[in-house]
Parts: C-alpha cells; sequence; structure tokens
C-alpha cells in the first residue's frame, strides 16, 4: 500500500507559487540566479576562483552536461545550470561523522532530495553494519577489506554489479571496467541504459557508429537544424549560443516538442551586451507542437513526402545506403488519419516542416530525452536516420545526426568500455593487454539490474557516482530490491538517496569532485573526458579537496581491485600512482587513443575518428548506411487519461535538487505540479490549483500512485501532461521499457489524474 500523504519533505509545497511561463531564456536573470546559488554555497572569493577555471583549456571540465566547447573560449564559457553544478561540488558545507550520529539511516530516508544535496560534501568513508541504524566512520582499509570479502564470498561473479553514472573520467572508467572484467563479470549497468542508449542502439545499427556525426563547426554551416525532444535552455544552455550563432550564419531552425519551452522559442545571451539588454534571438523558426510520442509519425511523414516528391539524394542512396526499395513500399502505405491523430498537428504544419526540409541541403537533427524514453525511441531515431540520409546529409559539412549527451563525460564512459555488452574486438584486445580472458557474457543493463536485485540474483551492487536508487523507475520495486542486497556501496560527492536505501550492510565511499586537486605518489594528476562531439581533452581541478580523507575515483577502483583480486597479474598500483600509465594502457586497447598521453596533452585535446562523418564509411555488417522499415503504431490513451511524460525543472541537475523554481515554465518554490492543457482541465472536470494524486496505467494492476500534486493549466500539447523527475519515478513500471535499448519510458506513461 502506498501512502496518500505528500512525500515527507522538510520542503513542503506550501509556499508554491505559479506565474505565466517566460519565452525566452538567459540574460541577466540567468546570471544572477547562478551567482547567487554559487555565493550561497561557497562565498565570493571561491565563486570567483572557481567560475573562471570552467571549461577553460587549463581548467576543470564543467561537470554540468556535454556540450563541447568550441576553440575559442570566452572568459566565462559556462552558463546558469553549469555554474550550479560547479557550486553544488565546491560547496563549503560539509558532513561529518557527527552529522550521521545525529541522524539514522531511517531518518534520512525520509529526507527530502533537496534536503540531503544541501547537507554538504561527504567527507570520510562510513559503514552502516548489518542490523544497524547508524553509519558509522571506517578506514579505507577495512572498507576494501569488506568490499573484497563479500566480492569473494559470492557464488559467481555475476551476483555482483557494478554501476556508473557519466561523470566519471576516462581514466577511472578504465580502471573500473578492467577491474570488473577481470573480476569476471559483465554486469556494467549505466546511466546511458536511462538515457542515449536508444540513440546508441539506434545509430549503430544504420550507420555503424552509435555517436553523434556533427562537431561544433558543422552547426555554423547548416541550412536547417532541427531540435526535436530536448529543452536546451534549461538542459545545456551553452547550446543556445552555438544556435543563435548557426541563425547569425543563416541557418533556420525547427523545434518539435509539446511544451513551449523558453530557451527554445526566444534567447538572450548573457555574453553579449545585446543579450542582456535586447529582447534578443527569436531562435525556432517554426514551432511544431507535436503531441507526446509522436515523433515517428512525423518523421515517417516526411519521408513519405520526400520521396513522393522525388525530393531525395539519388546519387547518396544508391551509393552509400540499403534498404532503399523496401523503404519506399512501406512508405507508400502510410495512414494520414493515423499521423494526424499521432502527431497532433495538421497537414499544414506538416507541409511546413517539409517545405523547411526541402529547401536546405544541409541538415543537423538534435535530440535528447524527448526521444529516447518511449517504448518506439529506437524506431523513432532510425526514422530521423532514414530522412538525413535520404536527403545525403551524413558525411557532409553542415549536415548529420546529433544526440545530445546529458553527463559530462556519459560519452567517454561507454567508449572505456562501460557496457553491458562489450563487443568481441574490445574484449580481445583488453584480455591481449592485460594477459586474462574476459568474461564474453552479456550482463545486466540498468533495468535487467534491479530485476536481478529483487529476484536475489545480485547481492553485491557498487554504484560509482549517480543515484541509482533515485534516477531508475519504478521506486517501490527498486527501492525494495536494493535493501534485499547483502551490500550495497556508493562512491559519491554528495549524499542522495541510495546511501538512505541500502542493503544489510552500506558503504559510502566519498570521492574527489571534478573541481578538486588530485594528487598521486608520482605527483599531481589530470583526468581526460569526451563531450557530446567526440572531442577528448583533459580536466584539471585546482580546488583543495572537501576533506584530507578523500580517495579520487581511480585510487578507489585500483585499491578495490588488489582488495577483491588478490595478486592477479595487473599492476593496479602503478596505475594509482600515475594516471598516464591508464592512458598508455587506453592507447593500446581502445581504438582513436594511439599517443593519448601526448595528444590529451595538446591545448584543447583531440577529436575522436568517426567513419561516416570523416569518410562516408559505414562500418555496418553491409558496409553501407541501413535504411529501415519502421512500423507505426500509434499510443492511443484511453478515455479520460492523459499520456504524462516527465521532466527536469531549471533547478536540479538529474536527481540532485538546486533549489524549487522552475524560473521559465513559471513554478516558484515548489515541484509537485502536474502541466496540463486547459481544454484537457476542461473535459476532466478539472481547475488549475486543483490537487491530484497522479495515478499510472499498467497492464499489471500495480498501484503506482504518485500523491499531492496542483495541476497547472499550461500549454502542452493536447492528451499529454507533464510533471518533474525523480518524484514521479514511481509512476514509470520496470517492465515498460523501449524495444531493443531496453531504456525505461520515462517520458510516456499513460496516467489518471484523481482529485483529492
Ligand atoms: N541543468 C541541467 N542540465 C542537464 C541535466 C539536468 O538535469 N539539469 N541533465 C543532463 C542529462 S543526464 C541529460 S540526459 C540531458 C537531458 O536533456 P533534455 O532531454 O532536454 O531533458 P528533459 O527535461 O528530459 O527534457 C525533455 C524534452 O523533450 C520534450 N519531450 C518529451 N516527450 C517528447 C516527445 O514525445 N516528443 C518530442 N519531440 N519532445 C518530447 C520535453 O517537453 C522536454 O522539452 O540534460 C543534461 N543536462
Ligand atoms: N523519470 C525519469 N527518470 C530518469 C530520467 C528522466 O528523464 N525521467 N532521466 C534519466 C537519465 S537521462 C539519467 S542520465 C539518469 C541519471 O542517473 P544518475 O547519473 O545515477 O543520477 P544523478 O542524479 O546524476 O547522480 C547524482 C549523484 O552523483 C554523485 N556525484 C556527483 N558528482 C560526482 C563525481 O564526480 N564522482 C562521483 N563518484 N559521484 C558524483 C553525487 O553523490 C550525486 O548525488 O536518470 C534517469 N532517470
Ligand atoms: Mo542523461
Amino acid at each position: 500500500m502506498m501512502s496518500r500523504k505528500p512525500p515527507t519533505d522538510d520542503v513542503d509545497d506550501s509556499g508554491l507559487v505559479v506565474s505565466p511561463p517566460k519565452d525566452s531564456a538567459a540574460g541577466i536573470p540567468g546570471v544572477t540566479a547562478a551567482l547567487k546559488q554559487s555565493w550561497d554555497q561557497m562565498g565570493a572569493k571561491r565563486t570567483a576562483l572557481t567560475l573562471l577555471k570552467v571549461n577553460q583549456k587549463k581548467g576543470f571540465d564543467c561537470p554540468g552536461c556535454a556540450w563541447p566547447e568550441g576553440d575559442k573560449r570566452h572568459v566565462a564559457e559556462f552558463c546558469e545550470n553549469g555554474a550550479k553544478a560547479v557550486a553544488e561540488e565546491a560547496t563549503t558545507r560539509r558532513i561529518t561523522r557527527a552529522f550521521f550520529e545525529e541522524h539514522p539511516v531511517s531518518e534520512l530516508a525520509g529526507r527530502s532530495d533537496y534536503w540531503l544535496g544541501q547537507q554538504g560534501r561527504l567527507t570520510e568513508p562510513m559503514l552502516k553494519r548489518e542490523g544497524s541504524d547508524h553509519y558509522e566512520p571506517v578506514t579505507w582499509g577495512e572498507a576494501f577489506e569488506l568490499l573484497g570479502t563479500e566480492l569473494k564470498s559470492l557464488a559467481t561473479p555475476d551476483e555482483a554489479a557494478f554501476y556508473t553514472s557519466g561523470r566519471t573520467s576516462n581514466e577511472a572508467a578504465f580502471a573500473y571496467q578492467l577491474f570488473v572484467r577481470a573480476f569476471g563479470t559483465n554486469n556494467l549497468p549505466d546511466c546511458s541504459n536511462m538515457c542515449h542508449e536508444s540513440s546508441g542502439s539506434a545509430l549503430t545499427e544504420t550507420l555503424g557508429v552509435g555517436k553523434g556525426s556533427v562537431l561544433l563547426e558543422d552547426l555554423y554551416q547548416a541550412d536547417l537544424i532541427l531540435v526535436v525532444g530536448q529543452n536546451p535552455g534549461t538542459n545545456h544552455p551553452r547550446m543556445l549560443s552555438a544556435l543563435e550563432k548557426a541563425k547569425h550564419e543563416g541557418a533556420r531552425i525547427v523545434a518539435v516538442n509539446p511544451l513551449p519551452e523558453a530557451g527554445l522559442m526566444r534567447f538572450k545571451n548573457p555574453q553579449r551586451p545585446s543579450g542582456v539588454v535586447g529582447t534578443g534571438t527569436p531562435l525556432a523558426d517554426l514551432f511544431l507542437q507535436i503531441r507526446v510520442n509522436g515523433d515517428l509519425a512525423l518523421f515517417q511523414a516526411l519521408n513519405r513526402l520526400l520521396v513522393e516528391k522525388d525530393a531525395i539524394d539519388r546519387a547518396f542512396i544508391e551509393e552509400h545506403t540499403a534498404g532503399f526499395e523496401a523503404l519506399d513500399q512501406h512508405l507508400r502505405s502510410l495512414d494520414w488519419e493515423e499521423v494526424l491523430e499521432a502527431t497532433g498537428l495538421t497537414r499544414g504544419q506538416i507541409d511546413e516542416a517539409l517545405d523547411e526540409v526541402q529547401r536546405a541541403d544541409k541538415i543537423i537533427v538534435c535530440w535528447a530525452m524527448g526521444l529516447t524514453q518511449h517504448k518506439n525511441s529506437v524506431p523513432t531515431i532510425r526514422e530521423i536516420v532514414n530522412l538525413l540520409l535520404l536527403r545525403g546529409c551524413i558525411g557532409r559539412p553542415g549536415a548529420g545526426v546529433c544526440p545530445v549527451r546529458g553527463h559530462s563525460n556519459v560519452q567517454g564512459d561507454r567508449t572505456m568500455g562501460i557496457y553491458e555488452k562489450p563487443g568481441k574486438a574490445f574484449l580481445d584486445a583488453l584480455g591481449e593487454e592485460f594477459g586474462f580472458e574476459p568474461p564474453r557474457e552479456h550482463g545486466f543493463d540498468t533495468v535487467q539490474t534491479i530485476q536481478a536485485m529483487r529476484d536475489r540474483k545480485v547481492k553485491v551492487f557498487l554504484g560509482m557516482g549517480g543515484n541509482f536508487v533515485r534516477a531508475t523507475p519504478d521506486s517501490a520495486v527498486t527501492e525494495a530490491a536494493m535493501r534485499s542486497c547483502r551490500l550495497t556501496a556508493q562512491v559519491s560527492t554528495k549524499l542522495n538517496r541510495s546511501h538512505t536505501v541500502t542493503g544489510e550492510q552500506a558503504l559510502i565511499l566519498p570521492t574527489l569532485g571534478r573541481t578538486e586537486r588530485d594528487v598521486q605518489d608520482e605527483g599531481p594528476q589530470f583526468v581526460s573526458v569526451e563531450d557530446s562531439m567526440g572531442l577528448v581533452h583533459a580536466s584539471r581541478g585546482r580546488l583543495e579537496p572537501a576533506s584530507t580523507h578523500l580517495l579520487s575515483e581511480v585510487a578507489i577502483v585500483c585499491r578495490l581491485a588488489r582488495a577483491a583480486l588478490g595478486d592477479d597479474a595487473i599492476d593496479w598500483a602503478a596505475m594509482e600512482r600515475d594516471y598516464d600509465i591508464i592512458r598508455d594502457h587506453i592507447s593500446r586497447v581502445v581504438p582513436g587513443f594511439a599517443d593519448f598521453n601526448a595528444r590529451v596533452r595538446r591545448s584543447g585535446g583531440f577529436t575522436l575518428p568517426h567513419a561516416p562523418r570523416d569518410e562516408r564509411r559505414f562500418p555496418t555488417a553491409s558496409g553501407k548506411a541501413h535504411l529501415t522499415v519502421n512500423e507505426l503504431r500509434v499510443l492511443r490513451v484511453p478515455e479520460g487519461r492523459l499520456l504524462l511524460q516527465t521532466v527536469r525543472s531549471h533547478d536540479q541537475f538529474n536527481t540532485t535538487i538546486y533549489g524549487l523554481d522552475d524560473r521559465y515554465r513559471g513554478i516558484h518554490q515548489g515541484r509537485h505540479v502536474v502541466f496540463v492543457h486547459p481544454d484537457d482541465l476542461a473535459s476532466l472536470g478539472l481547475a488549475d490549483g486543483a490537487m491530484v494524486d497522479l495515478v499510472s496505467e499498467w497492464h499489471d494492476g500495480v498501484q503506482r500512485r504518485a500523491p499531492g500534486f496542483r495541476v497547472v493549466a499550461y500549454q502542452t500539447a493536447r492528451g499529454c501532461a507533464a510533471a518533474y523527475f525523480p518524484e514521479t519515478n514511481v509512476l514509470v513500471p520496470l517492465d515498460s521499457t523501449a524495444d531493443v535499448s531496453n531504456t525505461p519510458t520515462s517520458k510516456s506513461i499513460v496516467v489518471r489524474l484523481e482529485p483529492v
């Protein structure tokens, strides 16, 4: 039974104020909001020192997002939300052992995500022993010994799962996956499984490379940029500067979104005087207010029209692609009524979009979570690839696919082998380099890990960053699964829900953040990251570490490996002393990293090769790019129900809540709101301001309820609703995942609104 009380929050929503949404993003309010939060967390001097190092060539990589920096850097190469991410980590607040004496784990479990995050940085390793309700201090030695003992006592290495969030550096990620495989499993779930997995699946299958094919310069050469299922004003604010510049260079922009997001409509560039005083640049030339989950229908309709009008690049299709006849055949059967129903658009709007596509030789499609977290995400992204291929828009300057990644090194972690389904070539190279036979069987992804914990098949869980319990779907199921583990351990910078919902025993392993100096036996170290466009560069922290007891992620992995593997042939101590040694290994195992140590030291770093982008070569089975046939099935929602998408507010980074405002959408001092179209409210008999429970409907008949949400009348697409994650993760059924990628369907949940 779920409680009907609002969540136990020290922050209730009693101060909630709703005002009209904004139609432009950034500008002065952006900068002042950022400085205020930095100031609160760090004080004035530290704020100035730290923010000036963000994304500079000799500084550290912003932990905010994976958008690239470009070659000419601004003195202030960060955005409002990057500044908040930095402040969250560089805060001067500290959690000491006294804090854990005062607060039992059971009490902490009832606190809000916001409260937990506000307590400051973790400062020493802590252990919750079996049967105890308190964390108590332990030495690092004891912590590694316990982990090592528990890992060694498992019946098989597959009874352990090793999660990674996307902030982990290349060096730490490489060492981590090496340890996990040397231990004997491919159970390497990561945040990508909940994020861009659908993009990776669709792109690998169709183009042969699971990454984006455009560089920053391409945006400035494009004729047309489609921004689909993405809210850059909040989640990738620096992208807005790039879109603005692209517009100045002549690009047109089409936004496809159920919500009229402020940043997509109009942008005020805080880095230019006109952005501060003027009304800003209108960004989208065309806004298609699509229904949630309508994108496959939209792109299929566009493709049908392109073929019908012969507005396609026949020479390119002939030379570089396979599958045109089947696609052509399939497109002929398109049902226009279904297209209009699925998209909620008119035929006139689709023709306008077609006109934009037809007028453009160089097209880029950017997307993020609005496309990747649906049942049909992989087919949807394949259909976008179809459009670009039909127009010859892959491997041409100013054109291509641009999945915009989330976490600042999520792409690099995958490149380094954080993957539950590693390829043969990678494992061969890894085994060869280190003289062992890596496990070949696929491991568990994120959803499978939860299922395995639930079914008692995984007993030890280690999280390299992130907040597994809170970021994952079906919170009630996940929490019970986590509690059933023998040991859960979290390598973390900040306190979060995953430290409070634990196995019988639990470890907190506090680590250095990006902003901090990392000094090992061989002297100061730096790490490297890969941005969303495949550029690899160094990141150096400058701040004094939050505590003298912190270890770097690399050191934690290397010491854990020694505790769990005993005397194996791998020289973990050397890797811990000197990260150049890890990079030398990487240069021999991972394609594209030859001469890594020299190249990463060059100003600005280097770009990884990408065969379709660089040579119009497609490393698929057939050697051609694949045009695909994607079945269109309209997601019909029963009478009186809505299709709910779960989004980020402007004041959060995933499960980290910076504050309680969502300025652009007009929400202040509260998070339990649900956005619904006024006409839908009328037909549901609900008024703006009404209080409702959100109840998820899924065929397993289980009650999934998120209680106590205020209804906000909002200009979203008809039939759709939006609310913030992670409060709504309780509504996402664990078994409701995307075909092929197995990503939770966090953007299409059928719900009913029950008045309270
Ligand atoms: N400040 C800040 N920055 C972040 C993050 C953060 O939490 N805070 N998170 C980081 C991470 S890990 C990621 S993955 C990215 C996420 O970046 P986004 O993908 O921009 O994040 P969401 O808030 O999930 O927004 C999804 C967008 O897709 C739209 N959408 C939803 N459903 C559909 C649909 O069916 N079709 C279309 N066309 N649109 C749809 C929503 O209206 C919304 O605008 O941001 C990264 N950057
Ligand atoms: N309903 C719903 N669920 C979603 C999504 C959604 O749109 N809707 N989005 C999904 C997406 S796109 C993603 S990427 C996942 C995110 O899932 P995660 O990556 O697991 O979650 P985060 O909230 O980013 O993790 C925050 C924690 O990371 C730790 N941390 C921060 N910096 C560091 C560091 O440098 N090192 C280490 N070791 N730890 C650090 C801190 O302790 C902090 O509390 O959530 C997914 N869940
Ligand atoms: Mo993400």
